[in-house]
C-alpha cells in the first residue's frame, strides 16, 4: 500500500475532558474500519447515532459522520466519530481504529492530503495553522479571512496581470508579423502597477509578523516607581507582589497578555537599587539593560511626585535610543503635568491607563496598517520578496530598453516565486516544513 495514501486516524479534539472527543479516520478503508467498531449501519452525508463496540463490550455512545470521497476535508473518504470527551474513552476508540488496518496520523497530515488533492492552496493551509496557533482572536480572525481565500485571490490576480505582461512579451517574439512587440511605455505602466500591488501585500508583514509571534514589554525604573503595580493593572490581576518597600520584585515575573489583538508578553523587572550598594546596583543596571535589549519596547517609569532624579536619568540613558513610552507614575498624588513626553498615569485611579494601551499597540504596529488585510507568514513573504525583486530588475531592464527576450525572463522569475506562494511549484521539503508544524489530527 502506497505509505501517502493508506489510511490515517487521529483525535482532532484538544487533550482532556470536554464535551465531545472527536476521532477522525481518513482515506479509502475509512468507513470499512469504523463500521467494525459501530453497532449501526453508517449511511453517507448523514450522522448516525450508535455505539462504538469492540466485540461483546460497549465503549461508548457516539454519533459518526461520514463525508464521501470527495466531498470532504481531505478529499478522501472521512469518517469522524464524535464521543463523549475524556481522554480515556476517546483513546480507547482510537485504539480500536488503530486495530482495524489504519494507522496513526502525522502532524498536519489531513491537511497535507486536502493539500495533494486540491481540496486547499497552500496559502489555505498555511491559514489553518495560524488559526491553531493565533494567541489572540483578533489574529485568528486575520488567519481566518486568508482561510476564504483572501491572499490566494490577490496573488492569483497580480499573476494574471504578469501572466498578460508576459504573454504580450513572447507573443512580439514568436509572432512578430502578427503581434507587434508590446511598447516599452506599456510594459513600465503594468510592471510598476504589479510592483504597488505586491508592495502592498508585503506591506502587511510586520503587523502579521507581531500579531503572529507576539511582543516583548519591560517594565523599568527606580524602586518603588510603581512597576509591579502597573504589570498588575495591565493584567488585570494581582500576579506580582506589590508593598511600599523598595526592592520588593526580586525577580524576573512575566505574563502574557491581549492588547489591542497583541499577544504581549509583560516583564516586570526589580528596581535599581541606589548607588550605595555598589555590586547589587551593578547587577541590577545589566539586568535592566538585558531586559531592554530583550524586548520590543521597554516603558521606562518615574514616580511624577518626586521628578526625575539623577538615578531616573541614568536609568532613562538606557532606553532613549531605544523603542520606549515614558510614564510618569502616581499621578494622583502629584499635580505636575510639565512633561510633555510623558503619559501622567496612577496605577490607583487608573487614569490614563487606556491611553498606554493604545500607545503600546501603537509603539510597535504599522499605523496605517492596524486593520492587517493579508497576513502573511515568512515563507510567503520571502516569495513576494523574490517577486518583487524580479519585477524590478525587469523594470530596470525595460526603462534602459533592453531586448524584450531578456525582459522576459525576470518576469517569469516573478510569476514563478508567486506561484509558490500557492503551491504550484513547491518541493517535498517545503511541504514537509509546513506541516509539520500542525497537530495531530488537522
Ligand atoms: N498613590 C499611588 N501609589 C502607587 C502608585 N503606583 C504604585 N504605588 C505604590 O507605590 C509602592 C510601590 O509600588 P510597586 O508597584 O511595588 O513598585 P515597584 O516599582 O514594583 O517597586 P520595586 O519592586 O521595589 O522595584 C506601593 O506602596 C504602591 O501601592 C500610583 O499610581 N499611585
Ligand atoms: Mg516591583
Amino acid at each position: 500500500m502506497n505509505y501517502e495514501f493508506d489510511t490515517i486516524t487521529a483525535i482532532a479534539t484538544p487533550v482532556g475532558t470536554g464535551g465531545v472527543g472527536i476521532v477522525r479516520v481518513s482515506g479509502s478503508n475509512a468507513l470499512c474500519a469504523v463500521q467494525k467498531i459501530f453497532s449501526k449501519t453508517i449511511k453517507p452525508e448523514t450522522f448516525t447515532y450508535g455505539w462504538v463496540v469492540d466485540g461483546e463490550d460497549v465503549v461508548d455512545e457516539a454519533i459518526v459522520l461520514y463525508f464521501k470521497a470527495p466531498r470532504s476535508f481531505t478529499g478522501e473518504d472521512v469518517v469522524e466519530i464524535q464521543a463523549h470527551g475524556g481522554i480515556n474513552v476517546v483513546q480507547q476508540i482510537l485504539n480500536l481504529v488503530l486495530k482495524n488496518g489504519v494507522r496513526l496520523a502525522e502532524r498536519g497530515e489531513f491537511s497535507k492530503r486536502a493539500f495533494l488533492n486540491g481540496k486547499i492552496d497552500l496559502s489555505k493551509a498555511e491559514a489553518i495553522l495560524d488559526i491553531i496557533h493565533a494567541k489572540t482572536s483578533k489574529f485568528a480572525s486575520a488567519s481566518a479571512k486568508n482561510l476564504s481565500g483572501k491572499l490566494a485571490e490577490e496573488i492569483n490576480s497580480i499573476k494574471k496581470d504578469l501572466f498578460n505582461t508576459l504573454a504580450g512579451i513572447i507573443a512580439g517574439i514568436d509572432f512578430p508579423e502578427d503581434m507587434p512587440e508590446p511598447t516599452y511605455e506599456s510594459l513600465e505602466t503594468a510592471l510598476s502597477n504589479t510592483k504597488i500591488r505586491i508592495e502592498k501585500v508585503l506591506a502587511s508583514a510586520q503587523n502579521s509578523n507581531i500579531m503572529r509571534q507576539g511582543i516583548k514589554v519591560a517594565i523599568i525604573g527606580r524602586p518603588n516607581v510603581g512597576k509591579s503595580s502597573l504589570f498588575n493593572n495591565l493584567l488585570s490581576m494581582e500576579r506580582a507582589i506589590v508593598t511600599d518597600i523598595a526592592g520588593t520584585t526580586r525577580d524576573v515575573i512575566q505574563e502574557t497578555l491581549d492588547i489591542s489583538g497583541i499577544p504581549v508578553t509583560l516583564i516586570d523587572t526589580a528596581g535599581i537599587r541606589d548607588g550605595n550598594i555598589d555590586k547589587v546596583e551593578k547587577i541590577g543596571i545589566d539586568f535592566t539593560k538585558q531586559a531592554v535589549k530583550d524586548s520590543d519596547l521597554s516603558l521606562f517609569l518615574y514616580d511624577s511626585s518626586v521628578g526625575m532624579t539623577d538615578e531616573d536619568e541614568t536609568i532613562f540613558e538606557l532606553v532613549k535610543n531605544k523603542n520606549f513610552i515614558k510614564i510618569a507614575t502616581k499621578s494622583d498624588i502629584s499635580n505636575d503635568r510639565t512633561d510633555k513626553d510623558a503619559i501622567y498615569l496612577s496605577n490607583k485611579t487608573e487614569e490614563n491607563l487606556d491611553i498606554l494601551r493604545e500607545n503600546i499597540s501603537a509603539a510597535v504596529l504599522n499605523a496605517d496598517l492596524i486593520e492587517t488585510e493579508f497576513t502573511t507568514n515568512n515563507r510567503q513573504q520571502e516569495c513576494l520578496r523574490k517577486a518583487l525583486a524580479s519585477v524590478n530588475i525587469a523594470l530596470d531592464a525595460v526603462n534602459r530598453e533592453e531586448i524584450q527576450d531578456l525582459i522576459s525572463i525576470d518576469v517569469k522569475a516573478a510569476l514563478l516565486a508567486l506561484d509558490e506562494i500557492t503551491g504550484e511549484v513547491i518541493t517535498d521539503d517545503i511541504l514537509n516544513n509546513i506541516f509539520e508544524n500542525f497537530c495531530i489530527g488537522k
